[in-house]
């Protein structure tokens, strides 16, 4: 791969905080929305994950497709799905992307190549690998961007998807989310290796590990292995090593683990170290960054109008996109 650093426009930046920004506030609102009942199903929340969701997307070209995981929110909104459509699904609305029926973890835009969010843990790693051999048989110059977890990587289809994508060299890069847990379940006691990203020697593919929360790094390693896959060489195996504040699910108590772990991860929060960079860096002034997150906060409450004031799906819609 390049050895040179991937340079980022202050366009990019700007996008990148942006986004950023709308996840974070996506999810305190989320979080919000659950304690006054108005979400019915669990919430998986990414916070402290933004980077590697947001930063990974904006390194994709147009028309490269993704698949995203059940913490699926900020690889979503940095993928470019509608933040309205995408709280309306939350909150059952008929204006949701799964017209309400499916919730978060079935959000999808398969017209725009959003395969997918998936409640099947490792369910993606092969859907991925035919949405990457329709891209190399059509030969469209499209690549795959395979989101999955760290526990996801102990699945059948995770060993299955990469040998038969290295085979077939597809255009398709996995991205590891290593968020150090698998539900309850520390990495160290799900697997018996330091880094997800030696799993890739066994099927001689490059393998990679980044630290999650730094956007740079992210930026310039995932811009690398998507050139790389969209060159015709194979896939792309990137292992980022984050942490998710939020407990596995609404439901969780925690027990597995304390405070002082969550708070030495906060102190290299995503967006913290986003707007140090801006800071130190003078690429925006103070006024313009608050407007980035003024903005941001903005669109999300926005989102949460457009849900609330959106009607409920009709009775008479019950059986429809019903597939199984
Ligand atoms: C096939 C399957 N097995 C088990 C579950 C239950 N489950 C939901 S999330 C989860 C943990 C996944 O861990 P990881 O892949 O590390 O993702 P994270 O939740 O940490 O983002 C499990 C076991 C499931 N949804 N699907
Ligand atoms: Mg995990």
């Amino acid at each position: 791969m390049e050895e040179t650093m991937i340079e980022l426009s202050e366009e990019i930046l700007l996008r990148m905080y942006y986004k950023m920004n709308q996840a974070r506030f996506f999810e305190e609102k989320v979080e919000d929305l659950f304690e006054k009942g108005l979400i019915y199903e669990t919430t998986y929340l990414s916070k402290g994950e933004e980077a590697t969701g947001v930063v990974s997307c904006l390194a994709l070209e147009k028309g490269d497709l993704a698949s995203l995981t059940h913490r699926g929110h900020s690889q979503a909104i940095g993928f470019g799905l509608d933040v309205n459509m995408m709280m309306a699904e939350l909150l059952g609305k008929a204006t949701g992307y799964c017209k309400g029926k499916g919730g978060s973890l079935h959000i999808a835009d398969v017209e725009n190549g959003n395969i997918g969010a998936n409640g099947i843990v490792g369910g993606g790693f092969t859907l991925s690998c035919g949405a990457a051999l329709t891209q190399k048989y059509k030969k469209t110059g499209k690549v795959v961007l395979c989101f999955a977890g760290d526990g996801a990587t102990n699945e059948g289809s995770f060993h299955e998807a990469l040998n038969l994508a290295s085979v077939w060299k597809l255009p398709i890069v996995f991205l590891i989310e290593n968020n150090l847990y698998g539900m309850s379940m520390p990495v160290s006691k799900h697997m018996n290796i330091e880094n997800i990203s030696d799993r890739s020697a066994s099927y001689n593919i490059p393998g990679l590990t980044i630290d999650g929360t730094d956007f740079l790094e992210i930026y310039d390693v995932m811009t690398k292995s998507l050139r790389y896959a969209r060159a015709g060489r194979g896939p792309v195996l990137v292992e980022a090593k984050t942490y998710r504040y939020n407990g596995h699910s609404s439901s969780d108590a925690q027990v597995y683990r304390n405070k002082e772990e969550v708070q030495k991860w906060q102190k290299k929060d995503p967006l913290l170290r986003f707007v140090n960079y801006l800071h130190e860096n003078r690429v925006f002034t103070d006024k313009q960054i608050q407007t980035i997150e003024d903005e941001a906060k903005t669109s999300i409450e926005h989102a949460v109008e457009f849900a609330m004031e959106s009607p409920e799906p009709e009775i008479t819609t019950v059986l429809e996109d019903i597939y199984a």
